[in-house]
């Protein structure tokens, strides 16, 4: 075995099967790189609060977001998430067009279990999650029979990616925490149709 391969990261694979594939990668990037990148995307982003209709009510958002589109060279993006983006894309041989940000500011931030609308994905293609930050467990549930269910903790440094039918198969989410626990940021690639563009949220 040469050096390298010893410090490559090792993946696990939760789900690879008829319904998709989903795949957990520790120490995707370095713990220096995690923290460097985590300090300026939480000093220079321009978060934003959000409101949203749920279950029949306008509600916050439970988490700060942002939203930057990487298929557009005119709009000004913080340097770090451009190499992000660049590391992920080439790791995973994926041109993701669009990359969403999460920032949770303490455990009462969270994610509810959801699906990714199937109509803003490019078919086929999946989604990756970046995590930077403290680390925060991903549940993820299968809709049908059999119900399988799956508990990650998304380490700082660690991809996450699912592929497009594990949308259709499973909900995921970040369940609220009682344990103390520090700030973190996620960053969600995707490939976004190219048309019709005005349906579609980057
Ligand atoms: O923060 C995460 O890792 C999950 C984010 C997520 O599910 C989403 O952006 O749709």
């Amino acid at each position: 075995m040469s050096q390298l391969s010893l410090f490559e990261p090792c993946e696990t694979v939760l789900v690879n099967d008829a319904r998709g594939r989903i795949v957990y990668t520790p120490g995707f990037v370095s713990e220096y790189e995690a923290d460097h990148w985590f300090r300026e995307l939480r000093r220079v982003v321009e978060w934003k609060a959000e409101r949203r209709v749920m279950y029949d009510r306008e509600l916050d958002v439970p988490r700060l977001t942002a939203r930057y589109r990487l298929d557009s060279s005119g709009e000004p993006m913080p340097p770090c998430l451009r190499a992000a983006a660049e590391r992920v894309c080439l790791a995973l041989q994926v041109p993701f067009t669009s990359v969403g940000l999460n920032l949770y500011r303490s455990g009462k931030d969270s994610v509810a279990p959801h699906n990714d609308h199937l109509h803003e994905l490019e078919r086929g293609q999946p989604i990756a999650l970046l995590s930077l930050g403290a680390t925060r467990r991903m549940t993820i549930r299968a809709k049908q029979p059999p119900r399988r269910a799956f508990h990650t903790d998304l380490e700082r440094g660690s991809l996450f990616v699912m592929s497009y039918d594990t949308q259709v198969h499973y909900d995921h989410g970040i369940p609220k925490s009682d344990a103390p626990v520090g700030e973190r940021i996620s960053l969600a690639f995707r490939v976004r149709p190219s048309a019709p563009a005005s349906a579609v949220r980057y």
